[in-house]
């Protein structure tokens, strides 16, 4: 049990509108549903409701309204800010329920989702229509679209297809008033004063909740191909990005360092590229179309030799291949996760990467001289993910009071640099003290008061992005 609870009242009204068997009190759901991926705080939340409808979801908005609840919106729960984090006794919504996907179109290439439809339901949905979803990250199995759009999530095809929000036509939402919204009716085209459309994506549900979500698909891509390739300095990496960006039209362009790739080798039974060994990998995806793209592929590749830019290369030949390339990018952040790494997840426009990169790495490398630091990203986006491992004799708590402190270090040189402190995981808990690195007290100030519109007795994901 939680040790704070709700009055009987209270839960008697909620399973009055879910029904007795979607209200759960017991010590396992809240302690399943109170937390995300994160490992900072302890779930705590006072009980787990679980809506079906729009409707259901008004009313439990209305009944919080009522007896001023704090409400946290429950998806796949695999976010990394700690945006779906219930540590204070709060009301926890899943979406488990709300997992149907309809009204698909043909012509308009969209599709209805539920906001519990998971990533790869909607991925596999799309396949089955001769279409693409084309958002994809390693927690695709799990994560849930009303979390992907409330966090705006990116992945590892962002270069080519942008964000969540570049695939949201409609949104159907419940403000922190109760109201429901539709916004935007799946127009493509729709310049009819504000898109509040807009503010949902990525609001991390202190708004009002993402209830669903109508979804644009795009045509699949043709035999995508992965090209690993070893660089020897960072600065080199752009090099190689300019060379093969400006011929191949990528649909991806992701980085990782050599301790990265020891990492998933030694821990995660993959095998290594290729036996040279380099500062840093880049991961290059393209559709190879016909035998001239790949000549031209080849052609770029050697070019980046001649450079100096490249050490050693792989290109996949079959989509086993492949799939075993990407795993080399994709499986990092889930092996690491063993080591309670501290995170952050940074951004700065591409072509500053590298200067930006060395400054972090000094501060880095000056006040953790006994952590292991793992990097790796999107390059193409010009988003870093940088962790650091914690040592296994030191306490969780130690650890990341260490870490916390050079962050603002850090974070002086993203707000030199204009770049953001969270370039896709949101800010939630975890980066909320940072905001101001990376937007102005105007603009803080007037997300307040968007904040006091939506929900104006604050019972939206309280303590998440804002205080
Ligand atoms: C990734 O790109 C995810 O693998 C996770 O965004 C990043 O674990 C991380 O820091
Ligand atoms: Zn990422």
């Amino acid at each position: 049990m939680s040790d704070v609870v709700l009055s009987d009242a209270v839960i008697s009204q909620l399973k009055a509108i879910v029904g007795e068997d979607k209200v759960r009190l017991d010590a396992e759901s809240l302690e399943t549903f109170g937390k995300d991926w994160t490992k900072v705080h302890e779930p705590n939340p006072a009980a787990i409701v679980f809506p079906r409808s729009v409707e259901e979801v008004q009313a439990i908005v209305k009944l919080a309204n009522e007896h001023e609840i704090a409400l946290v919106p429950s998806g796949g729960r695999t976010g990394l800010s700690g945006g779906a984090m219930a540590a204070n006794g709060e009301l926890v919504v899943s979406f488990d329920y709300m997992n149907q996907i309809s009204e698909f179109n043909a012509i308009d290439r969209t599709v209805k989702c539920g906001a519990g439809v998971i990533t790869e339901q909607l991925q596999t949905y799309a396949e089955e229509q001769g279409l693409f979803y084309p958002v994809d990250f390693a927690s695709s199995g799990s994560s849930q679209i009303g979390g992907n759009i409330s966090t705006n999530a990116g992945g590892i095809k962002v270069i080519k297809y942008g964000m969540t929000r570049d695939w949201v036509a409609g949104l159907t939402v419940v403000t922190g008033a109760g109201e429901i919204l539709e916004l935007n009716h799946g127009l493509k085209k729709n310049n009819s004063g504000y898109d509040m459309r807009q503010l949902f994506i990525g609001g991390e549900g202190t708004l009002g909740f993402v209830v669903d979500a109508t979804m644009n698909l795009t045509r699949a891509p043709h035999n995508l191909t992965v090209l690993v390739l070893g660089v020897p300095e960072f600065e080199a990496i752009m090099g190689v990005l300019n060379t093969f960006q400006s011929e191949l039209d990528l649909t991806a362009f992701e980085f990782f360092s050599e301790r990265a790739l020891q990492k998933v080798v030694d821990h995660a039974g993959l095998q290594r590229p290729f036996e040279t060994e380099a500062e840093y990998y880049a991961l290059l995806e393209f559709e190879n179309e016909s035998e001239a793209t790949e000549a031209l592929a080849m052609e770029l590749f050697e070019k980046c030799m001649e450079e100096g830019w490249v050490l050693d290369g792989t290109m996949s030949q079959s989509i086993e291949q492949q799939q075993n390339l990407w795993r080399l990018r994709e499986d990092i952040s889930e092996t690491i996760a063993q080591w309670t790494p501290y995170k952050n997840d940074v951004s700065t426009v591409i072509s500053k990467v590298p200067g930006f990169l060395n400054e972090v790495e000094s501060v880095v490398v000056e006040n953790y001289p006994d952590f292991e630091v793992v990097w790796y990203g999107h390059i193409g986006d010009g988003n870093l993910h940088l962790n650091i491992l914690k040592p296994d004799a030191m306490a969780k708590e130690e650890f990341f009071e260490r870490c916390g402190h050079v962050n603002k270090w850090l974070f002086e040189i993203v707000e030199r640099y204009k770049g953001s402190v969270s370039a896709e995981h949101g800010v939630g808990l975890l980066k909320k003290a940072y905001l101001p690195y990376c937007k102005s007290e105007g603009e803080i100030a007037l997300m307040r008061q968007i904040k006091q519109i939506f929900d104006p007795k604050g019972i939206m994901n309280p303590g998440k992005v804002l205080d």
